[in-house]
């Protein structure tokens, strides 16, 4: 594989930009060499500054459910494109977007547009907190929701990858209200409900985590969590940011048939260009800006360009319900790096779920992030290194998720195994 010319671009990256990456998830510091520099990128392939062609399961870390490029979100951006960038104004795409969201997700009333799912997640907190009057929020760890300040404890994704899991200039008077639990810890939770419970304001999480990992909950935790809430006055507010669009055309709300008070979302709402949304219950909703108190803005929140992107995305996957196609590759895929992994004797578990997995090198079944921390992180990189070598194309951490899109063929699917069982039998 050439490297040259990334390395080329990496080394001029270093001299302007910290790490020579714009986020701690790019750089290959988890699983050795330098990340790659990309050209260009259609459907499922991604094409690097050195003309190497690799099959992406990282999808821009979860928006390109339709692939790269798709002819309906590139058109809706043209369209939009010839008309302005952004007004700082409301434009009627914002409001064909929320509908859109309105109609596909459950528990979803009323919805605000925000740039990232940073954003999303930093607002709905706020909102909860102002709307209940109560400081302290639940999270769980591995659950990564951005980098809030608030949320910042024991975080998944980058922060979990990096060795941070929480980061220096976040004070301490910022996650004194912030209680972190292991997901999928009923008992724990009703615990925390018990002695903390009228000072709640919300519990967080992802309904799946994918930001250690792929980890679905466990039967009875989200009704648990659902339950506490209610019983107890607190918001039960679902991360949809990755799950959202991803595991139904409801999300995983729809999935386990789970209504939180509040949802955030991101990544294919955006179809590939930089949004968040935040929303759920209409009396909830009421309490923001400028209709109540909670305050936030955002000069370019719900612009054209990605109301038009996530317009086209969220239509086409409504048009064509991509879902049991997607489940039947992905878990087509999932079974055969368990059978791979097996024949090679390495202790492995596969996580999949909808199109969302992750092969976790962990004998046990990963079900929170105590268990996910054990894995064989040396093996991991050795693993993604054989195959990039290969042409395969995986997020470089063990703690994230791999996401297969409508452009994945069987064809794909069969030259990602054959590359993995080469790679297993090595590593
Ligand atoms: N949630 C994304 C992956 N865990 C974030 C990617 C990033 O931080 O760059």
């Amino acid at each position: 594989m050439k490297i040259e010319a990334s390395r080329r671009h990496f080394e001029r990256a270093l001299r302007s930009i910290p790490g020579g990456v714009n986020s701690p998830a790019r750089a290959f510091g988890a699983v050795g060499g330098d990340p790659l520099f990309i050209e260009r990128a259609e459907g499922a392939t991604l094409v690097d500054v050195d003309g190497n062609r690799f099959l992406d399961y990282v999808g821009s870390w979860g928006p390109h459910i339709l692939g790269h490029r798709h002819p309906a979100v590139v058109a809706a951006i043209e369209d939009a494109l010839s008309r302005g960038m952004s007004f700082g104004a409301p434009t009627p795409l914002e409001t064909e977007l929320a509908e859109l969201i309105i109609d596909a997700v459950p528990s979803m009333e009323k919805v605000r547009m925000v740039n990232s799912g940073t954003e999303a997640t930093m607002s709905a907190v706020r909102l909860a907190r102002g709307h209940t009057g109560r400081d302290v929020v639940i999270k769980f760890a591995g659950c990564y929701h951005g980098h809030v300040d608030s949320l910042l404890v024991q975080a998944g994704s980058g922060a979990l990858t990096h060795g941070t899991p929480s980061s220096p200039g976040v004070p301490a008077g910022c996650t004194r209200d912030t209680l972190v639990l292991e997901f999928n810890d009923t008992p724990a939770l009703e615990e925390a409900f018990a002695s903390r419970g009228s000072e709640l304001a919300a519990v967080i999480l992802e309904p799946v985590v994918g930001n250690m990992g792929v980890v679905p909950p466990e039967p009875g935790f989200l009704e648990a969590a659902r339950e506490l809430c209610t019983r107890h006055g607190a918001l039960l507010i679902f991360d949809e940011v990755m799950t959202g669009f991803r595991l139904a055309y409801g999300g995983a709300q729809e999935r386990f048939s789970i209504r939180p008070d509040l949802t955030t979302l991101g990544k294919i709402v955006g179809g590939g260009l930089p949004v968040g949304a935040y929303g759920g219950r209409a009396d909830v909703m009421q309490s923001i800006s400028p209709l109540g108190p909670v305050y936030q803005a955002g000069t370019l929140s719900g612009n054209p360009l990605a109301a038009a992107a996530g317009i086209a995305t969220l239509k086409t996957l409504k048009a064509t319900s991509p879902y049991a196609d997607l489940e039947q590759r992905s878990s087509r895929l999932a079974q055969g790096l368990r059978e791979a992994a097996a024949a090679a004797g390495i202790p492995q578990t596969v996580s999949q779920i909808g199109s969302m997995f992750t092969l976790f090198f962990c004998p046990e079944r990963v079900t929170s992030y105590s268990v996910a921390k054990d894995c064989d992180t040396k093996r991991f990189a050795a693993w993604h290194r054989g195959m990039l070598e290969r042409g395969i194309y995986l997020p470089c951490s063990q703690f994230e998720a791999n996401f297969v899109s409508v452009m994945h063929t069987d064809e794909d699917i069969d030259r990602t195994l054959a590359a993995a069982r080469e790679v297993l039998a090595a590593i």
